[in-house]
């Protein structure tokens, strides 16, 4: 692993570091099945820390930078971690609310507390320190992580991902997009979703090859110098629009590249297109969800088909349910929801039964609120979402998350969330709102009220103010309508 900065660890010091930070854990008292909460910014000790985690049987519990500290208390609050590593800059709001037991820093150099102490737990520096030992009793279904996903309710549920699917999707990864020692990621991603943590840093694991660890603020223009550097690359759609609009993408500045993944979003057949033309490499496209890790890729070898995310992985099967009748359907091109079968699939929602029964169909599949039909050729395509959900530049914001807080501003009546076409972002974060008789607001001002409730990137490109809003004879708010009126609200797409 390296850093831009010049500093590198090896497979040797990887292994002794994250011994330390894991002992560090220890005389906080993490035992495994603890949880250990981490909002901190991306950098090479964060990796340790997650590798620690790992090693001790400990949960790890990533939480974006973004959220809003209402989002954090939340978290911190349903999922009771031992410890939380958290930025120097946030301790002051977090400690005196006294919702952990431990509250450790880690800096965006990676420096803090919890490094303070796993150096202290050196044995070369401290005689009589004790190394670490890996507790006994993990299991493959032991948990490994609990990554909060965002819900049609709008209350952000825990998935509890175990040891056996972190390390089967790894495996299958590595095997299928065949990494190898002599492989060199450009990590791009943040690390606190399932893309950058599993997708991204287990393959490296897994496979034994290096990655070159940037910071998550994307600068397309160093990205493409640094290709030169690397052997693959990974991203959301975002990222390759960006890559596009640097002159220097071209086929010598990824000669030395071999592959080119991209997910979380769909990815336009014209970016894919547009990258094979300037680079002769095909992006290769896969589907995945926080609940199940990969599930699809487009083939290493093989028609990388713009539009479509690839068969399923080996030992992962994928179905489709007719909506109307709930059968399965196996005619080729039938238009249904996806279910997910295989070693990937999650234990469910922490501390919600309820949840989890309601996502699993009776005979155990996981639905995952995708349209989508599988072609003849046993492709599977993403048509669209039964969710209601928006993807913006890879995030996901489910809009209840934001109506409840535009409906919370005084003045405000109600209020519509939806997704429409965005150049950059995919698609845009867009508000119908409803004003009370009266109000005085404005955009400008409904959107000051939101932002500390709200992650940057869940608050509204722009609110619309609308006299009403459109509904079906049942009462049901026309998002579809709010979509096809908006739909070129942001500049077009290229
Ligand atoms: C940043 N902004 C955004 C987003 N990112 N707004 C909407 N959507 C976004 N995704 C806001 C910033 O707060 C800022 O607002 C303004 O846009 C400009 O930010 P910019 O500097 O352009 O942002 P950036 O730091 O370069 O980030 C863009 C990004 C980033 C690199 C595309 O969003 C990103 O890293 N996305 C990847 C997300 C990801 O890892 N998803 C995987 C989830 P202001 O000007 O107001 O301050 S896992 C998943 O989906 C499944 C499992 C799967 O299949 O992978
Ligand atoms: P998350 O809940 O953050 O794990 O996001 C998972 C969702 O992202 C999936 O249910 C899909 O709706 C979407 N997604 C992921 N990869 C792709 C892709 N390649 N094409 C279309 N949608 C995708």
């Amino acid at each position: 692993m390296r850093t831009p900065d010049g500093q590198e660890w090896s497979y040797a010091d990887l292994l002794d570091e994250s011994g330390l930070v894991a002992v560090a854990l220890q005389s906080l008292g993490v035992v495994p099945a603890d949880r250990v909460a981490v909002r901190v910014e991306k950098s090479a000790q964060a990796v340790l820390l997650y590798i620690a985690c790992l090693r001790l049987g400990a949960v790890f519990v990533p939480v974006n930078t973004a959220y809003s500290a209402a989002e954090v208390e939340y978290f911190l609050t349903d999922c009771k971690p031992r410890v939380v590593v958290v930025d120097p800059s946030d301790v002051p709001a977090l400690e005196p609310r006294g919702l952990v037991e431990h509250t450790v820093t880690m800096g965006a150099d990676g420096r803090g507390s919890l490094m303070d102490l796993a150096w202290r737990c050196d044995p070369d520096i401290s005689p009589g320190a004790r190394p670490f030992e890996a507790p006994r009793g993990l299991r493959a279904d032991s948990l490994a992580a609990i990554i909060y996903t965002s819900g049609t309710t709008g209350r952000s549920k825990g998935a509890m991902l175990t040891r056996k699917n972190l390390g089967s999707n790894a495996d299958t990864l590595a095997a299928s997009w065949r990494f190898s020692g002599d492989d060199v990621l450009l990590h791009v991603l943040p690390l606190f979703h399932v893309h950058g943590l599993f997708a991204a840093i287990n393959t490296v694991l897994a496979s034994g090859s290096s990655m070159i660890l940037l910071p998550t603020k994307f600068d397309a223009a160093d990205a493409v110098r640094r290709l030169t550097e690397a052997t693959v690359f990974m991203g959301v759609p975002t990222h390759y629009t960006r890559l596009l609009q640097e002159g220097g993408l071209n086929r010598d500045s990824t000669a030395r590249m071999r592959l080119f993944v991209s997910g979380s979003a769909p990815l336009l057949a014209e970016t894919h297109q547009e990258f094979s033309r300037r680079t002769g490499h095909h992006i290769l496209e896969r589907y995945g969800m926080t609940e199940t890790l990969m599930n699809t890729s487009n083939p290493y070898d093989g028609a990388r088909v713009p539009g479509s995310v690839g068969p399923p992985l080996p030992g992962i099967e994928v179905r489709v349910i007719d909506p109307e009748s709930g059968a399965v359907t196996t005619v080729p091109d039938s238009i249904g929801t996806l279910e997910i079968k295989g070693p990937n699939v999650f234990a469910g929602y922490w501390q919600d039964p309820d949840k989890t029964a309601k996502e699993f169909s009776a005979d155990g599949w996981f639905r995952t609120g995708d349209l989508g039909k599988i072609d003849s050729q046993g492709y599977v395509h993403i048509v669209g979402r039964v969710k209601d959900l928006v993807i913006s530049g890879g995030y996901n914001v489910y809009p209840k998350e934001v109506e409840i807080e535009l409906d919370a501003v005084p003045g405000v009546l109600e209020s519509a969330v939806f997704g429409v076409p965005h150049p950059d972002f995919g698609e845009g974060v867009t508000a119908a709102v409803v004003l009370r008789k009266g109000a005085q607001l404005n955009e400008a001002g409904i959107l000051e009220a939101v932002r500390s409730r709200l992650a940057r990137y869940k608050l509204p490109k722009r609110i619309l103010l609308m006299s009403e809003l459109p509904r079906n004879t049942m009462g049901k708010v026309q998002k579809n309508v709010l979509r096809a009126t908006n739909d070129s609200l942001y500049a077009p797409r290229k």
